[in-house]
């Protein structure tokens, strides 16, 4: 069996795909492939019905999008399994999946754009490890136009960018809420637990919100589910834009 993991630097359902893919021992190759273009290349290119990774090829076959990359890799390799067996916990955790590849998976998407743009530098970060073709001093001076179409293509406005991180606090609750109630956290993660916890590990990625998730359920989850997680990205956010974390991790 031949397995094409196509991913781009950073993306959190990227790393999640490959992190059930290492998680159940499938021997895969990864290609890797520079935001933006990476949409061309995966609709036009390879013939994907979407342009978005993570895309998969299965001896040939086109499965894409976290969704269906979880179920098609439970199928070839049931154990171990992605989805408890108990009907009752097996539609939390499909709920839980849900909402992190619809609304969660979003905030760092929208926000990380808009920070690696003002620290240009810190991009490098995210690059480590990847194959793009070209020296990483090179993508990083060349980036401008990228990330600019990156933040239009994501709606990374200044408002919108706000509003994500506000929503932090009450989407970090959420999170611990499912590991408290048993739904994500257990000794073997399930795949709610790989579509939150990389985009938890990925918000810890910044200086400005890791405060507010460390000593956290959740920080300690994302650790340990996906510890090598590239990338940091420094002070990048004006303080007010903040002020909701800091009101929630004040003593009170
Ligand atoms: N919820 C989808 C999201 C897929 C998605 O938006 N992937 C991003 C990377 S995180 C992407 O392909 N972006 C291309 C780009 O920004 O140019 C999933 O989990 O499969």
């Amino acid at each position: 069996m031949k397995v094409l993991l196509y991913v781009i630097p950073g993306s959190h359902p990227a790393r999640a795909a490959e992190l059930v893919l290492r998680t159940k021992g499938i021997p895969y190759k990864r290609r890797d492939l520079p935001p933006v273009i990476s949409r061309f290349v995966v609709h036009r290119v390879l013939r994907f019905p979407g342009d978005r990774v993570p895309a998969m090829k299965v001896d040939g076959r086109r499965v894409q999008g976290s969704h269906d990359v979880y179920r098609e890799l439970d199928a070839l390799r049931p154990d171990p399994p992605l989805f408890p067996s108990d009907p009752e916990l097996r539609a939390r955790v499909e709920e839980a999946e849900r909402w992190g590849d619809e609304i969660f998976q979003e905030i760092p998407r929208k926000i990380s754009w808009w920070a690696l743009k003002r620290r240009k530098a810190d991009q490098a970060s995210f690059l480590e490890g990847y194959k793009l073709g070209l020296p990483t001093r090179v993508l990083v001076a060349t980036s401008p136009p990228l990330v600019r179409m990156a933040m239009r293509l994501n709606n990374s406005t200044d408002a919108v960018v706000r509003e994500q991180i506000a929503s932090i606090p009450a989407a970090l609750d959420r999170v611990d809420g499912l590991i408290a109630e048993g739904v994500i956290g257990g000794e073997q993660p399930n795949a709610a637990d790989f579509q939150l916890a990389t985009t938890v590990r990925l918000l810890m990625a910044f200086e400005d919100l890791a405060p507010a998730i460390e000593g956290r359920p959740a920080g300690a989850l994302a650790r340990r589910i996906a510890p090598d997680a590239p990338g940091h990205v420094g002070p990048a956010f004006p303080a007010e834009w903040l002020a909701p974390l800091q009101a929630q991790a004040a003593p009170s």
